[in-house]
């Protein structure tokens, strides 16, 4: 969120996942571990941050089911989504609660919260959108969710999100019908280039850097609000088949710089950036959530690294926090005739209060990257001009696939801008007096006039490139090849800082206050260092708080008062330069390198194959259900459907009895895209679905090997991983096994047994911190092995780089002791290796640190996603972390797999990631036992 609020961002949005705080359909839980939302409301106030909430009930988000609990998904309360009393039950004492923590919060009570989001791109209101032909029972369940949060003191502004720009639901604007259900602000979502990183995901796709009409759409649908995107596209989410780096190259820098002008040039003026960090939870419609996450190429990444992409959109950021002018504008004219380049088109937008002009300018040709210089006209309070005018100079130009937003009469401070062409990056006021910051693409040349100033000077910097011209009104700076930073005062004080790119990149505008609108006269400028956390200016000393890669000077811009630097906590040797900047030399951080891994221990973690295991304990239920709620009835009985025995989640383990012989099982189990089963009769293999990226349900007859059949009892096993429930309407698809059919057996199967998550079957879930999401029934998670503080002293030695033969699971576990370097931000992965020539890629491993599941790998179906990073918190950088690795081995053949402790990057940081953070990694406790 520092870096969010770093970025020149005014608000963080975020989702809230009933599921994750409703276990069970009579628990809520608002403050186990991570649960509470209040704490993001405190912290986002702290760092001066308005809040979009957006808590659903229904998120999407590449969650399973949506974000649905999934005791919902047993059909027992009838389609989700709807105003039938039993669903209307079940949310609602979710939302109230959400709706009861988040009131106090609100701006109107001095808080934070600004906007409220119910439900999540549903887009029922219409059944004829263009007759308008309601569809009440949509309504009645939006206008449910709406009185709700307004009984529970919800006064902001209640929003929602459109997929597409068809349905046109929810709008005041747009329901000329008196259909109802309509919320304040209507809300259009898009993703460009795919919200995918595989494009054929997308059942449209447009050549890369189409532009949309929003404009036309806001002016049809919503025109009395705010044009507000709550979703634009700000990385693609990563599919089981996706490439492992992910898609930044799709949404990258060019990408932000294009798009999010282009945005601003329609009038967009809630713009919410869809994701700003993180990563995806695996997959997509078909089986969305497994509890890990694979990066979405966000600005700020998984492993929450910041590069050229979040520098890019900073840049806009700052702009648009500085320009205030800029909420409030018509379009007044949108053509090539602006320039005298047909190739280049102009929109231009207007104040009508102060006059103020905003000119973008793109390509014509929205997908070309040509290079293409201008000369653009203008209308200012001093005249109508052709851009730039000091002759023999070079043109503007618009190189790649970027746009430039120009401004006229754009008042900083006390001082008029009259026109310039170089892109405003933000201004400050230090000691009533301004300064503009101005910047360009690396090497090229800009034209500013300021309004009333009679001279100017180069005080640093390369004088020679700059040229002073003085009309009637004021003064005109001509500057070429901008490269660094130079500056410019003028004879009235002000000082005007141009930049090239780079070093606008590495420009932070830290506020002095925790007001999210940050007023210009309480903002330091720092240029420099990596990142800029925040600034405190207290006497003579100003105090910034960052990161740092390396050993360099900064340069920081404060009120006169501020004679030293402080830089995170260290009072720096700092100088004046002669334009009244402070500079000092910051360090790099120091050299750190993971330490090794502790010795690794391993256990069997399949015994439930062997006949003489017995199943009587707490782990197992009964699976005898001859009926079902699930609209999905059509499967051998009794149903197998694993949410109707109260296990929703990862590894589950079924186990059929019966009495003679057989030669054949046909099992169809259905776990979600790239799921994978594996079955055993009497302790011996039979035979594995290994996955698939299009098919839910793995369907596979086996055949019983000579001599494993006994004429007696025998006993089944068939394991199988949920990769998550469908989102949408598919929440429903059933998980478990549709048909288990014996050939060639005299009764068939005589009685099932099921086991998954402990604790399931009676609604009582061991791990309320880390939650039900985070493990299955494989034994090693019902015995809590994964867990800090479990004893495996008399476990063999075994690493899983020495591998193993047979189909079954073993459990590794090791340690690793972390004791980083104190005043730095060490981010760390774990990275899964093997070599596919020398061993079989048919298993599935799954990764747990400190008990957190933090990834699953599943080489059989994409061995390059091998990188799974955590966060602070999840890891312990002040002492000891368990590392737990199961490995499925769903072959005979032998598998090896090396596991690494990766670290991504080492900052000097302000960040303490040694925070105590053992309330979020509770150990080991004896009631794991019961469930062995
Ligand atoms: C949009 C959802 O609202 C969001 O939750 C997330 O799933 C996102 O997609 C994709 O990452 S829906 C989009 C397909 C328009």
């Amino acid at each position: 969120m520092e870096k969010i609020k770093a970025m020149g961002m005014n608000t963080v949005s975020f989702y809230s996942h009933w599921g994750y705080h409703a276990p069970t359909n009579d628990t809520l839980d608002f403050e186990t571990g991570a649960h509470d939302i209040g704490r993001i409301y405190e912290i986002a106030k702290n760092l001066g941050l308005f809040v979009h909430a957006r808590p659903g009930p229904y998120i999407n988000a590449e969650t399973s089911a949506g974000g649905m609990p999934l005791w919902l998904t047993t059909g027992e309360y009838g389609a989700l989504r709807d105003n039938a009393t039993v669903f209307t039950g079940a949310w609602r004492p979710y939302m109230s609660k959400v709706e009861e923590i988040t009131a106090p919060f609100q701006v109107t009570n001095n808080g934070t919260v600004i906007l409220y989001q119910i439900e999540n791109e549903f887009p029922n209101q219409w059944s004829n959108v263009e007759e308008k032909i309601p569809r009440p029972v949509p309504i009645a369940y939006m206008e449910t969710l709406f009185e709700n949060a307004q009984s529970n003191g919800i006064v902001v502004p209640l929003t929602h999100n459109m997929p597409n720009r068809q349905a046109k639901a929810w709008s005041i604007d747009y329901d000329t019908a008196g259909a109802r259900g309509n919320v304040h602000i209507y809300g259009l979502d898009n993703y460009p280039t795919c919200w995918s990183c595989i494009p054929s995901d997308c059942s449209t796709s447009n050549p890369s850097f189409t532009l949309m009409d929003y404009t036309a759409h806001f002016n049809e649908v919503s025109p009395k609000q705010p044009s507000m995107m709550p979703e634009f596209q700000g990385g693609a989410l990563n599919p089981w088949d996706g490439p492992a780096e992910g898609c930044e190259a799709k949404t990258d820098e060019s990408f932000v710089n294009f798009y999010y002008r282009d945005n601003v040039a329609q009038r967009v003026t809630i713009l919410g950036l869809y994701m700003i960090h993180g990563g995806t939870n695996w997959g997509w419609i078909g089986a969305p959530f497994v509890p890990t996450s694979y990066g979405y190429s966000a600005a700020i990444a998984e492993n929450r690294t910041i590069g050229s992409k979040y520098y890019e959109i900073k840049s806009l950021a700052l702009f648009t926090r500085a320009a205030k002018d800029l909420t409030k504008t018509d379009i007044v004219g949108n053509s090539t005739s602006y320039t005298d380049n047909e190739a280049i088109t102009t929109i231009e937008l207007r104040n009508p209060d102060t006059d103020a002009g905003f000119y973008a300018i793109r390509h014509t040709d929205p997908t070309s990257s040509d290079e293409q210089s201008l000369r653009l006209s203008v209308r200012t309070s001093a005249g109508n001009f052709t851009v730039p005018i000091v002759s023999g100079n070079d043109k503007m130009s618009l190189n790649g696939h970027v746009a430039k937003i120009l401004v006229t009469d754009f008042n900083y401070g006390r001082m008029n801008l009259v026109y310039s062409t170089a892109e405003v990056l933000t201004y400050g006021i230090f000691d009533s007096q301004p300064i503009l910051v101005l910047w360009v693409f690396n090497g090229e040349g800009g034209e500013f006039f300021i309004e009333g100033a009679t001279s100017g000077k180069v005080v640093g910097g390369d004088a020679s490139k700059v040229q002073f011209v003085k009309p009637e009104k004021g003064l005109i700076a001509n500057f070429k090849d901008q490269t660094g930073m130079t500056v410019v005062t003028t004879n009235e004080g002000a000082r005007v800082l141009l930049m090239d790119r780079d070093t606008a990149h590495l420009f932070w505008v830290p506020a002095l206050t925790t007001d999210p609108t940050v007023p210009v006269d309480q903002v330091a400028f720092v240029q420099g260092p990596h990142l800029v956390r925040g600034a405190q200016l207290e006497g003579s000393v100003i105090s910034i708080r960052g990161d740092s890669n390396e050993t360099k000077r900064i340069e920081v811009f404060a009120a006169k008062q501020a004679k030293t630097i402080r830089w995170n906590g260290k009072r720096l040797k700092t100088q004046r330069t002669n334009w009244g900047s402070l500079t000092a030399e910051i360090g790099g951080p120091e050299v750190f390198e993971t330490p090794k891994l502790g010795t690794w221990r391993v256990q069997d973690s399949l015994i439930e194959r062997h006949t003489n295991y017995s199943d009587s304990g707490l782990a197992w239920v009964d699976a005898d259900d001859m009926e079902t709620s699930s609209q999905y009835d059509d499967a051998t009985k009794p149903y197998l459907y694993s949410n109707q025995y109260g296990f929703h989640n990862g590894v589950h383990l079924w186990r059929g009895y019966f009495n003679g012989t057989a030669d054949v099982v046909y099992l169809e189990v259905q776990g979600g895209i790239a799921h994978g089963w594996t079955a055993w009769l009497n302790g011996k293999f039979i035979g594995s679905f290994l996955g698939d990226l299009s098919s839910s349900t793995g369907a596979k007859e086996f055949s019983f090997p000579n001599e494993t059949v006994s004429d007696k009892q025998n006993v089944l096993l068939v394991m199988q991983d949920i990769t998550g429930h469908d989102q949408g309407s598919g929440s429903l698809n059933i998980r478990g096994i549709v048909n288990a059919t014996l050939l060639n057996s005299e009764s068939g199967f005589s009685s099932w047994k099921v086991a998954g998550t402990a604790g399931g079957a009676t609604g009582s879930f061991l791990d309320p911190v880390r939650t039900h999401y985070n493990e299955g029934g494989l034994r090693a998670e019902r015995l809590g092995w994964h867990l800090p503080g479990f004893d495996d002293s008399r476990w063999p030695k075994k690493s899983p780089g020495d591998g193993f033969t047979g189909a079954g699971v073993r459990f590794y576990r090791t340690h690793l002791p972390l004791d980083t370097p104190a005043g730095h931000d060490v981010a760390l992965s774990v990275k899964l290796n093997f070599d596919s020539d020398e061993t079989s890629n048919s298993f599935r491993g799954y990764i747990y640190i400190n008990g957190y599941q933090y990834g699953r790998y599943y080489p059989y179906l994409n061995d390059a996603m091998n990188t799974f990073p955590a966060p602070p918190g999840v890891w312990n950088y002040n002492g000891d972390n368990v590392i737990g690795l199961a490995i499925w081995n769903q072959e005979e053949k032998e598998v090896k797999c090396d596991l690494e402790v990766k670290v991504e990057y080492v900052l000097a940081s302000s960040l303490d990631v040694k925070f105590d953070g053992t309330y979020l990694r509770p150990g080991w406790d004896e009631k794991r036992l019961l469930y062995t």
